[in-house]
């Protein structure tokens, strides 16, 4: 096993993974830019340096300044986290030639997996269901249409270099067709450096489900279940869990079993996640595979009592895997819910700023993995995550109900965050009927908009009367702007200010 590695990332997911190398006897280096000087993965580590400046690019995305950060302290391996350069092919490399093992895939899977028609095309081929489309980038307009028609209008342009939402369009009927392809071609050209688009049918409020795998280096590839990612806002997912509710044990079999085929037609190795789009009637297509360990991980390591980390880790030092896949047993429920920095009421704003008061739920079944501590200040330079709540439990119905009890012990101060956005979907019934799919989360802001006040009258009253007590509190206790300050019989201004109601 490593005795070094570097975490080049930050935050709660950087705070993770040190957790796991202090559990397996491993140092954990770190590293920051000049706002995160005081961050808390910097605190937990054994060892930590500085990048440079607060801009991703010449810090947390900066490879030469990483891998001689990981040459000075002696690291012999780099988790690169999500995001930042986690699944950047180039650093892989990077990282091979310097002789530090990367904990992820190797480079190639990377790369076919970051163009979506290579995807595609190796999909195909080892017979893995797809949404029906092109398989390669289209030549032209001409091609488009020829596609489109094909398949059948709506139709959904996308960028092969894109994923996660960027650069698609919906197209309705041929006569959109060419606006929607030429726009479409620029978009993708300014956002991903290629022009590369290709046409899929498209799947009207899909499910978002997608399963977790674990491969290692010897050719062993297991799958840990799924994650059901219907909740979500403009392409952020805003609640996880894990099983999904529609997933019964066949389908969990059956998509679990297509994930482990793209593990082996990519030559994949490590954590990986396939992703699906699933109708009602317990179809799923590939959509598009990350190569690297995810937000909502967590979910499934409650249900699957494995840690995914530590597995990671193992994987990377050459140890085959320590089960097979009939060993790997579903239990419970868990939900996972990500506390952003961010203002429900505007648009939902990124609202960085200093935490200046802090009180996080605990007790049974809730695990909660933060970047943050009180007196933090929240940097604007980065995702605005803070936190990531989780509630484990029996069934679905008892998760809900801890995560409902945890969101009533968690106050954030000192900054906005969307905590009150996880108060109100799991009050929802639909929610807590498991009734979602990806238009799920924009339907129940849609209805809040007509919505006036989402306080009950007791929480007016309640309000109102904690806002009375703060005044009095900063008064002295007393209430200096009351008529008649000559109060010579020492009355205070609370009582004088009753009577003098009575006698009206
Ligand atoms: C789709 C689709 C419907 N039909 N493709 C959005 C993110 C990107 N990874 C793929 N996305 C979609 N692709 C076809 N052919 C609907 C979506 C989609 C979506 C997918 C997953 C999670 C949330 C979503 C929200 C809106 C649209």
């Amino acid at each position: 096993m490593f005795k070094k590695i570097l975490i080049a990332n930050r935050g709660e997911i950087a705070l993770r993974i040190i957790r796991a190398c202090h559990e397996m006897g491993i140092a954990a280096v770190a590293v920051y830019s000049e706002v995160d000087r005081a961050a808390l993965h910097v605190r937990h580590a054994d060892e930590a340096y500085l990048l440079g400046p607060a801009a991703a690019r010449e810090s947390y995305l900066n490879i030469e300044k990483v891998l001689e950060v990981a040459h000075r302290a002696g690291a012999e391996a780099i988790h690169p986290g999500y995001g930042f350069l986690s699944e950047n092919p180039a650093f892989a490399r990077a990282c091979q030639s310097a002789g530090v093992k990367f904990i992820g895939p190797p480079a190639s899977a990377m790369e076919m997996m970051g163009s979506k028609t290579r995807a595609r095309q190796a999909m195909e081929k080892a017979g893995v269901p797809r949404v029906p489309g092109s398989t390669k980038g289209l030549a032209d307009l001409d091609e488009a249409i020829c596609v489109a028609r094909a398949v059948g209008f709506p139709v959904m342009l996308k960028a092969a270099a894109g994923g996660g939402g960027k650069g698609m369009r919906l197209v309705h009927e041929e006569s959109e067709l060419r606006p929607a392809y030429d726009g479409a071609r620029s978009e993708a050209q300014r956002a991903f450096g290629s022009d590369e688009v290709y046409i899929e049918k498209y799947i009207r409020d899909p499910r978002h489900i997608e399963v977790q795998l674990l491969a290692d280096e010897h050719g062993n590839a297991v799958y840990l279940g799924e994650r059901e990612c219907s909740v979500q806002r403009r392409h952020q997912k805003v609640i996880e869990e894990a099983p999904s509710a529609v997933v019964d044990d066949e389908m969990r079999a059956r998509m679990g079993e297509v994930a482990v085929k793209v593990a082996h037609t990519s030559g994949y190795t490590n954590a990986g996640t396939v992703e699906f789009l699933a109708d009602n009637e317990k179809n799923f297509y590939f959509l598009e595979m990350n190569t690297r360990l995810q937000v909502e991980h967590p979910v499934t390591e409650l249900v699957t009592g494995l840690d995914l980390v530590h597995l990671q880790l193992r994987i990377a030092a050459g140890e085959k895997l320590p089960f097979t896949q009939e060993q790997v047993k579903l239990r419970g429920h868990a939900i996972e819910c990500r506390i952003y920095a961010e203002d429900p009421e505007n648009n939902f704003f990124p609202s960085p700023g200093e935490i200046t008061r802090l009180i996080t739920p605990a007790g049974p079944g809730i695990r909660e993995d933060s970047g943050v501590y009180e007196g933090w200040t929240v940097p604007l330079d980065y995702d605005p995550l803070l936190s990531k709540l989780i509630a484990y439990a029996p069934t679905r119905q008892m998760a809900v109900a801890r995560m409902q009890r945890a969101l009533g012990e968690y106050f954030i101060g000192g900054i906005r965050s969307n905590l009150s956005l996880f108060r109100r979907i799991l009050a929802d019934e639909r929610f807590r009927a498991a009734q979602i799919d990806t238009g799920y989360l924009d339907r129940l802001l849609t209805e809040r908009e007509n919505t006036t006040s989402q306080l009950s009258p007791q929480s007016e009253q309640m309000a109102a009367l904690a806002a009375a007590l703060y005044a009095s509190r900063a008064a002295g206790g007393r209430c200096d702007d009351r008529p008649s300050s000559s109060d010579a019989d020492q009355q205070s201004a609370w009582k004088r200010a009753g009577r003098e109601e009575a006698l009206r």
